[in-house]
C-alpha cells in the first residue's frame, strides 16, 4: 500500500458547544485544519491539527501550509511504517522544531497514519496501541470556566451530573483575592455530592506562593487535581507545590515534544501527567510519554480532542480520565458515546470517525 495523495482544509466552527441546554457560549469561532490522507488501496486516514489556546490565531494559514508541506513528503510511501515516516518528516524539518507549528502539523499526519493502519488491519486504533479497555472515565470540561459567575457555577454543575458526568473541571486564577478564588470552590462543592470529582485548572496564573497558600485553603474541598498552578517549565516550583499539598498536582499540556516530560517527572514536579496531543506531536509520541509515566507510577490524563484521545487513553493501563472538551464534535458525523460517565471506544476500525463533509464545505476558509 502506498500513500497516493491528500486533502487539507482549514475550517472555523463555533468555538463553544455548551453541554447544558440554555447556557450561552461565546459567539467566537475556532480554527481546525483537517487532513485526509489517501492510499492506492482505497483506505483513507483522517487527522486534525489545531492550535490549543486562543480562539483566533493569525498562524492558521501557516499551519494549513505546514500540514500540506509535510503531507507532500509522504506521497509514494508505505503508510504502515509510522515511526519511519515520522523520523523522515522530522529530519526534513530539522531546525524548525521540536515545538510550535511543526509538532501541531505532525499531529494530524500521525493521526491519519494510525487511522489508515487501523482501517487496513480492521482494528480500532485503541486496540493497535495496546487495547487495555474499551471505555474510560471522562470529565466535562470548558463548562465552569473563569468567565462564569457564582450563580452560573451553581446552575451548571448539577446539570452536568444530570447529563451523566461524575467528573468535571473548573478554573481559578481569575479573581483579585484569594478569598474570591476559594469561594468558587466552596460554591461548587456545596452543590455537588462528595462522590463527584472536581478538578481545577489555574492555567499558569499563580506563582508558587499563591499556589501553596490558596492550594492549602482549598484542600478541604477535596479537589481531584489542581492543574498548571504555575509556569509550565518551572519544574522546581511545581515540585515545591506538589510537596506542600495533598491535592494531586497535574501539568504537561503546555510543553512540546516528549523530552520535557522526562525533566518534569525526574524533578518530581507532578502527580498526574497531562498530555496535549497537538503539542506532544501526535499519537506515536503520546504513547512514549504515557509509557514513561507508567515506569514512574504516574497516571496520565488527556488534553482536548476526546474523539482521538479516547483511543490513546483506553490503550494504556495508566490512563486516568479523558478530558471531554466539546470543541471538535461538529467536525465529525458521529462522535464517541458517553455512557455511565465513561467515553466509549467506537466499535469500528481505525479511529471510527468520519469528517462531516457538509460542515467542512460550509465552514472552510
Ligand atoms: C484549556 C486549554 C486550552 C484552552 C483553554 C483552556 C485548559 C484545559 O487548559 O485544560 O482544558
Ligand atoms: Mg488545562
Amino acid at each position: 500500500m502506498k500513500i497516493s495523495g491528500f486533502e487539507v482544509n482549514s475550517v472555523r466552527i463555533q468555538a463553544d458547544n455548551p453541554l447544558v441546554a440554555g447556557v450561552k457560549g461565546s459567539d467566537a469561532t475556532r480554527g481546525f485544519v483537517t487532513l485526509e490522507l489517501y492510499t492506492d488501496e482505497g483506505v483513507t486516514g483522517i487527522g486534525v491539527s489545531f492550535i490549543p489556546g486562543n480562539v483566533s490565531n493569525p498562524l492558521y494559514p501557516s499551519l494549513k501550509l505546514a500540514v500540506e508541506n509535510l503531507a507532500e513528503l509522504l506521497v509514494g510511501e508505505d503508510p504502515l511504517q509510522i515511526e519511519n515516516l515520522y523520523a523522515k518528516l522530522m529530519l526534513a524539518s530539522t531546525g524548525s522544531g521540536p515545538g510550535g507549528i511543526l509538532n501541531i502539523a505532525m499531529t494530524s499526519i500521525d493521526t491519519a497514519l494510525w487511522d489508515i493502519k487501523g482501517k487496513f488491519l480492521n482494528q480500532s486504533v485503541s486496540s493497535l496501541l495496546g487495547g487495555y479497555r474499551t471505555s474510560i472515565n471522562t470529565y466535562a470540561s470548558g463548562q465552569l470556566g473563569r468567565e462564569k459567575n457564582l450563580e452560573d457555577l451553581e446552575y451548571i454543575a448539577p446539570r452536568l451530573v444530570e447529563l451523566g458526568f461524575n467528573q468535571m473541571k473548573t478554573q481559578m486564577g481569575g479573581e483579585l483575592t484569594a478569598s474570591a478564588e476559594i469561594q468558587r470552590m466552596k460554591v461548587l462543592r456545596e452543590v455537588l455530592s462528595p462522590d463527584i470529582d472536581l478538578m481545577c485548572d489555574i492555567n499558569q496564573l499563580w506563582d508558587v506562593n499563591q499556589a501553596i497558600q490558596i492550594g492549602s485553603r482549598v484542600e478541604q474541598y477535596n479537589l481531584f487535581w489542581l492543574e498548571d498552578v504555575v509556569a509550565c517549565e518551572d519544574y522546581q516550583g511545581l515540585a515545591r507545590v506538589a510537596d506542600a499539598l495533598t491535592t494531586p498536582i497535574c501539568a504537561g499540556e503546555y510543553v512540546y515534544g516528549i523530552r520535557p516530560f522526562r525533566h518534569m517527572i525526574e524533578a518530581r514536579s507532578i502527580d498526574i501527567v497531562m498530555i496535549d496531543l497537538m503539542r506532544v506531536g501526535g499519537i506515536t509520541q503520546f504513547m512514549k510519554v504515557a509509557h514513561m509515566a507508567e515506569a514512574f507510577n504516574l497516571p496520565v490524563v488527556s488534553h482536548l480532542i476526546p474523539e482521538v484521545q479516547v483511543h490513546t487513553m483506553s490503550a494504556i493501563p495508566n490512563g486516568l480520565t479523558v478530558e471531554y472538551m466539546p470543541w471538535s464534535l461538529e467536525l465529525f458525523v458521529e462522535t464517541p458515546a458517553i455512557e455511565n460517565g465513561q467515553i466509549v471506544v467506537p466499535n469500528k476500525p481505525g479511529l471510527g470517525l468520519e469528517f462531516n463533509q457538509d460542515v467542512i464545505n460550509k465552514f472552510k476558509e
